[in-house]
């Protein structure tokens, strides 16, 4: 048994930092759910490609994609990775009945999964409903600590203001959780807001106040909400990926004079459509990724 007040504490750290913590879905908990209940499985978008961009209250802005699905112990799981604040990649699935549950999360250093699946929403809510969830979460596949976690609708078809927008038809979740070894575990208690069709817009930290966050911009599916970043590449903003960012970028190179926009590379995902993280030089590799988006954004015509 593990009951490291440091391991806890990380431990719900991360869970904090990624905001996304769930609970099984205990049979015979919360009430029961009348016939006018809502079907969760729109207002938690599992889809792959989709993005949203989120501000936190520390100024932080995180770029989060969703991938997916893939096979991971078992299970037919999506990935949220998010990088620009922390990084960190959250894994959800779908039950057969539509609830959605987190499997777990992964860190540069550390992978934790939850055993059993964390709900995070049962197949249908209504005002009042609880899942009760409680279990193990399990780091590199070695060591264990337990969780529980309750999550409570406390409104349904509430609107929700973010900078990327007003949803109008949104959840409203409580989430009340435990997690490490008593007698000092560490506290969860945050309420999000899940807007139909696009997900998490805004969540506030009732614990670490610094994990709250809203919306600034979504694209999900074909759909675009907020006001789209300027791409990856476009250093001038203007829309384009052109010979003019690539004057821009070679002379930041040639001059040795750091700008963080011209910092491609390393980078996540697949050009154009990467998530930089910089590493404090300019060089061949940024030129080389800017050629990369530059053939993804001007492939050759056809012959
Ligand atoms: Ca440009
Ligand atoms: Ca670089």
């Amino acid at each position: 048994m593990v009951s490291s007040g440091a391991l806890s504490c990380s431990l719900a750290f991360l869970l904090m930092a990624a905001a996304q913590p769930g609970g099984q879905l205990a049979s015979g908990s919360g009430p029961a759910v009348p016939a006018a209940a809502v079907t969760t499985r729109p207002y938690f978008p599992l889809q792959a490609g989709d993005r949203r961009m989120y501000l936190y209250a520390n100024g932080d802005v995180a770029d989060e994609r969703t991938a997916g699905p893939i096979t991971l112990d078992g299970h037919r799981v999506w990935s949220f990775t998010a990088v620009g604040h922390g990084s960190d990649r959250v894994v959800y699935c779908e039950d057969a009945g539509g609830a959605t549950r987190m499997h777990g999360i992964d860190t540069d250093n550390m992978t934790i999964r939850f055993s059993p699946d964390a709900t995070v929403l049962g197949n249908t809510a209504d005002l009042g409903t609880t899942w009760h969830s409680e279990g193990r979460c399990i780091v590199d596949r070695i060591w264990a600590v337990p969780y529980s976690l309750d999550v409570t609708v406390q409104g349904v078809g509430v609107s929700c203001s973010t900078k990327a927008g007003e949803f109008a038809d949104c959840l409203e979740i409580k989430i009340l959780g435990r997690i490490g070894s008593e007698p000092d575990p560490d506290r969860i208690e945050e309420t999000w807001w899940l807007a139909r069709g696009v997900g998490l817009v805004k969540a506030t930290d009732e614990v670490y106040p610094n994990e709250s966050r809203e919306l600034v911009y979504a694209r999900i599916g074909d759909r675009e909400y907020g006001v789209r970043p300027p791409a990856v590449g476009d250093f001038n903003a203007d829309g384009k990926v052109d010979v003019e960012d690539a004057r821009l970028l070679l002379e930041a190179y040639l001059s040795g004079r750091y700008g963080v926009e011209f910092d491609i590379y390393p980078y996540d995902f697949t050009p154009p459509d990467i998530i930089p993280r910089p590493d404090g030089l300019i060089d061949q590799m940024d030129l080389a990724t800017f050629a990369d988006l530059w053939r993804a954004y001007h492939p050759p015509a056809a012959p």
